[in-house]
């Protein structure tokens, strides 16, 4: 292992340089080299200043996440910052890349703070459901003020070195090292006072900081941490920093430990895992893609158009009919224009993201494109007409994608004579906005098609998930499980703003009820139909309300009716006698004695129809990690992240009392509740359900 920090000397600056791959994260040995170093230069009498600097790409990442679970070791970071605090000579940090968390703190602790080019900084805690720890709820409010303070805590936005020098965060910025140094040299000889932050106090008023927090608050579903960063802060404005600082080390202590934190930090390490795919050969390099082509441009089309021209690549969209493709381009323009009369975007983005895209009718437009995207009607038959004509005009080495959500991606990658350059890229809708990247790896998909797919996810701002071929990838196969089992409990006794009620309270973003009100109840309808030939007997169909409020206009929220109707407010649901009604005519129907359903049940048979369906994507090896299944319930279907994903949940409620409840339900609602074989092994075992994952 290479020494964590490097040092030098340059005339009477004792420079500390951070060298610990891959991202100087400020793990216990690196916080003991800094605190020798600083200690080292501190007894020099050649030495006038410390330096502390990155490697050019990161100054730090901050606080080492992986030691958070394994209890703290001395020198911890505020031990490392009062060191520097309470030393003889100035301490400046020169941040030459990424400064978060921790880092960004230990800049705080420094008496000068200069910024080189690529300096990004930014408090990303309470992503990970806590707040800073190591002095900045108390430092950056005396730099910066308060409310500016509380709005980057609280919205953990990444500041430009330009921007934090606005803010009066850094000094000034540097054009690079070299420069920084020189600089330094010329003002130590001139003495640098010290200029602690500890010694000066909050500045400006506090009555904006409610003001701020409030969306924020609203947004957090009570995630502790985005009140104690509140709280925090007004501290700074009216108590000694001592007594302040004590309070945030341990409220930060305190919420590390928290369900909510824990949640969060497992999706940090879920979400990298999710990008690397195990089984590619050793070196398996990305094939470039300088340009992408896109078949249909429906919603999905414009939406996937979109995402590539906001991440700065040329687009050309094809679309049969002219009138269909002028309709769609202006749509995109309107899309635009939008954002940036919401401030979401500056005027010269619009306009370069909007000229990235253009439009053609003809096919042969993308015999260049270096991957090609088919986002056309979800029919087997047209998608093999696209691929099979793609084959004829697409250059070799060109990727051909398909974005279907349902269908066989082997049979589409048929059609063509390159199977090993086809895949599925599911994206999700509105795709310019939804992280989730389901990458669908097929039969015959080449490796470094796989890796590509990856990569250019990640580059275009996804969060990707390798998943195999089975209907409804992973993503829509559980989902449609949770589905189904929210109208089974309806046909026994439960009502469809109870189940809504039960899941958002418990955190979804919405519950299955009031998402198909906002779908449309026509879209799941017109697919039921299609399938109906195909159905097994022997599984529930619990659809029968569902189709009868279809057939009757009542269409969701469109329609102003659904399984709620909708009154002033077009998206407010509001129960509905009438669909009780329906509810009970059914379930008298079909022969089923209503009863009280309890929201734990509720919530139970949800959850772990979801987990029991996870289970069957493992055991085929559909998906290649469990955490990968909390990685797409959380970008893609608005699962809440401090719940940390269904597989999560599971193992935090006890894989075996899952299993128990699971074979009950098996017991008393027959086979759709079969147990997943690696749940039941997993729980005999004790084993997580990633070991050695
Ligand atoms: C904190 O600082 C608390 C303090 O307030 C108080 C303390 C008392 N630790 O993302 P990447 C790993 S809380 C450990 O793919 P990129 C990551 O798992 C911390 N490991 O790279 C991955 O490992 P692997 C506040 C970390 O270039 C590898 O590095 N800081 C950490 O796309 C590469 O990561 C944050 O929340 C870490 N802090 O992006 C910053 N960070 O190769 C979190 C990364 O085994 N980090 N790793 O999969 C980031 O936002 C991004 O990693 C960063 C680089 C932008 C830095």
């Amino acid at each position: 292992m290479t020494a964590p920090i490097e040092i030098s000397t340059h005339g009477a600056i004792g420079l500390i340089r951070f060298t610990r791959p891959p991202v100087n994260a400020l793990g216990v040995a690196m916080r003991a080299a800094i605190a020798e170093a600083h200690q080292a230069f501190e007894a020099d009498s050649r030495i006038a200043a410390t330096a502390l600097t990155g490697d050019g790409r990161l100054f730090s990442a901050g606080a080492d996440i992986t030691e958070f679970d394994s209890g703290r070791r001395s020198p911890l970071l505020t031990e490392v910052i009062a060191q520097l605090e309470q030393g003889r000579k100035p301490v400046i940090a020169l941040i030459d890349g990424i400064a978060f968390g921790g880092a960004f703190e230990l800049a705080l602790g420094c008496d000068y703070r200069y910024a080189l080019p690529g300096a990004r900084l930014s408090f990303p805690e309470i992503r990970l459901g806590n707040i800073p720890g190591a002095g900045g709820t108390q430092k950056l409010p005396r730099l910066a003020g308060g409310p500016a303070a509380l709005e980057l805590i609280l919205s953990a936005r990444v500041l430009s070195a330009e921007e934090a020098l606005a803010l009066g965060i850094v000094d000034a910025v540097l054009p690079d090292l070299n420069a920084a140094l020189a600089h330094l040299a010329a003002e130590v000889a001139d003495t640098l006072p010290r200029r602690r932050l500890i010694d000066r106090e909050v500045a400006g008023p506090q009555d904006a900081l409610d003001e701020i927090a409030a969306p924020f608050l609203r947004r957090a579903r009570g995630a502790p941490a985005t009140a104690a960063a509140l709280e925090a802060v007004r501290r700074a404005h009216t108590m000694p920093i001592a007594a302040a600082l004590d309070w945030e080390r341990e409220t930060f202590r305190r919420l590390n430990t928290s369900p909510e934190a824990r949640a969060q930090r497992h999706l940090f390490f879920a979400e990298r895992k999710a990008a690397k795919v195990a089984d590619l050969p050793p070196g398996t390099e990305a094939r470039p893609v300088d340009n992408v082509g896109i078949v249909g441009a429906g919603t999905m089309g414009r939406g996937i158009a979109m995402a590539f021209a906001d991440a700065g690549l040329p687009v050309t969209l094809v679309e049969q009919e002219a009138e269909r493709l002028d309709a769609a381009l202006d749509g995109i323009g309107r899309a635009y224009a939008q954002q940036v009369a919401r401030g979401r975007i500056a005027e010269d983005a619009a306009r370069a993201r909007t000229g990235r895209i253009s439009g053609t009718t003809d096919l042969a437009g993308l015999a260049q494109a270096d991957l090609v995207i088919e986002a056309v009607f979800e029919a087997m038959e047209v998608k093999r007409e696209v691929f099979a004509a793609l084959d004829r005009v697409a250059k070799p080495g060109a990727i051909l994608a398909t974005n279907t959500s349902t269908l066989d991606v082997n049979r589409i990658a048929d059609a063509t004579g390159r199977p090993e350059d086809v895949l599925g890229l599911h994206f999700f809708s509105p795709a310019n906005v939804m992280k989730l990247l389901e990458v669908v790896r097929a039969a015959r998909t080449a490796p470094d098609v796989v890796q590509t797919a990856m990569t250019l996810g990640r580059r275009i701002g996804k969060v990707p998930v390798c998943v195999g071929v089975c209907d409804g990838f992973a993503g829509n196969r559980m989902f449609i499980n949770f589905n189904r089992e929210a109208q089974i409990l309806v046909e026994e006794g439960a009502l469809p703003w109870q189940v809504d009620r039960v899941f958002t309270e418990w955190g979804l973003a919405m519950g299955p009820f009031a998402v198909m009100d906002l779908a449309g109840l026509d879209v799941g309808y017109r697919i039921r139909q299609a399938r109906a030939a195909g159905r097994d007997p022997a599984e529930p169909y619990p659809f029968t309300a569902a189709d009868r409020l279809a057939e009757a206009g009542r269409l969701g929220q469109k329609a102003g009716r659904g399984w709620y109707t909708y009154g002033e407010d077009p998206r407010k649901g509001i129960p509905d006698p009438e669909v009780e009604a329906l509810i009970a005519e059914v379930a008298g129907e079909k022969g089923i004695a209503r009863r009280a359903v309890s929201d734990e049940e509720i919530l139970h048979r949800g959850l772990w129809q979801l987990v029991n369906t996870g289970g069957y994507i493992l055991g085929e090896g559909i998906a290649q990690r469990a955490s990968d299944l909390d990685v797409i319930f959380t970008s893609g279907y608005g699962f809440p992240r401090t719940r940390g994903g269904p597989m999560h949940t599971a193992e935090v409620y006890g894989l075996a009392r899952v299993v128990a409840e699971i074979e009950r339900f098996h017991a008393a609602h027959g086979r759709h509740w079969r147990p997943a074989p690696i749940l039941l092994d997993r729980a005999a075992s004790g084993a997580p359900l990633d070991a050695g994952g």
